[in-house]
This record gives structure tokens, C-alpha cells and sequence, in this order.
């Protein structure tokens, strides 16, 4: 196994109903640790640039509502198998098809209001990780 880093974000219905501590803990109590972080406010424009791989999709425009309708935390996770672990840990898209235990399954609003994001591979993590920050925001891990 290798450390990776990965993207994790906690969407506006997971800072809305103040589960931040509580999915942050979900990653730290699984071995994952955050090395950089921070709560900001997207932009239509910004949120249209992280999900542009969707953008031919139906529910674009409605994604990009939902992510911009309030404030999101985004941080870098760093750990053995980070990306796999963290998707893992999130559970299925789809809160209906979340295995039990997993953040979706027990905290997601709706398919689309699921709480969380957490990149789905080594290419993908890379450039979502210099979407919101730069090198020297991210510290040394302790682990
Ligand atoms: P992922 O977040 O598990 O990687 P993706 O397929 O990459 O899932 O979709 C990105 C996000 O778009 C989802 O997390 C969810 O918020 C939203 N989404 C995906 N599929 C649908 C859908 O069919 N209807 C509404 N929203 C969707
Ligand atoms: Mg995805």
C-alpha cells in the first residue's frame, strides 16, 4: 500500500446541519489526516470548474445550485490508500445504495445532497487538489 492525498469535500447540507466535526472524525478515527483545509463559499463559475466533467449531464446546472447554495469545506486527506479509503468511507453516490456505517448512507439528504465528495482516483485527486490549494498550504502530516 502507498500514502496517497486525495480531495475531500463536505457539501453545503454537511456545514448546514453541522456535521463538519462529525465527517471529519469519520476520516480521522479511519486512519486519514488532514493536512490542509479550509471553508469557503464557491462561486458559479468555480463550482462549474470542479464538476466540468459533468457538464453534459441533466443535472448540472441543478449540481452546481446545490454546491454554490451555501458554504463547503475542502480538504486534503493524506493516508495509506487515501482515495479508496475515503470512498470507502463516504459510501455509494446514491445514499439508497450506501452500505451501512458509510457517511452517504447515514447522513446524505438526497442523491444529489450527499453530503460529501472525495476523488475517485490518483489523476482526478491531483488536479482537484490544485484546484483549491497550493503546496504550501498543505503541512507535514504527524502520522
Ligand atoms: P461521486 O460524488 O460519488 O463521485 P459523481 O457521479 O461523480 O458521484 O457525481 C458527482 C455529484 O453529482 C454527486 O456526488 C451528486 O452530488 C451529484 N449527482 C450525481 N448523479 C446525480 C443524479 O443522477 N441526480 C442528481 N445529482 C447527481
Ligand atoms: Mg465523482
Amino acid at each position: 500500500m502507498a500514502k496517497e492525498r486525495t480531495l475531500s469535500i463536505i457539501k453545503p447540507d454537511g456545514v448546514r446541519r453541522n456535521l463538519v466535526g462529525t465527517v471529519v472524525n469519520r476520516f480521522e478515527s479511519n486512519g486519514l489526516q488532514v493536512i490542509g483545509m479550509k471553508m469557503i463559499h464557491l462561486s458559479q463559475k468555480e463550482a462549474e470548474g470542479f464538476y466540468a466533467v459533468h457538464k453534459e449531464r441533466p443535472f448540472f446546472g441543478s449540481l452546481v445550485d446545490y454546491m454554490t447554495s451555501g458554504p463547503i469545506v475542502v480538504q486534503v486527506l493524506e493516508g495509506e490508500s487515501a482515495i479508496s479509503k475515503n470512498r470507502e468511507i463516504m459510501g455509494a453516490t446514491n445514499p439508497e445504495q450506501a452500505a451501512e456505517g458509510t457517511i452517504r448512507k447515514e447522513f446524505a439528504v438526497s442523491l444529489e445532497q450527499n453530503t460529501v465528495h472525495g476523488s475517485d482516483a490518483p489523476e482526478t485527486a491531483a488536479t482537484e487538489i490544485a484546484y483549491f490549494f497550493s503546496e504550501t498550504e498543505l503541512v507535514n502530516p504527524v502520522l
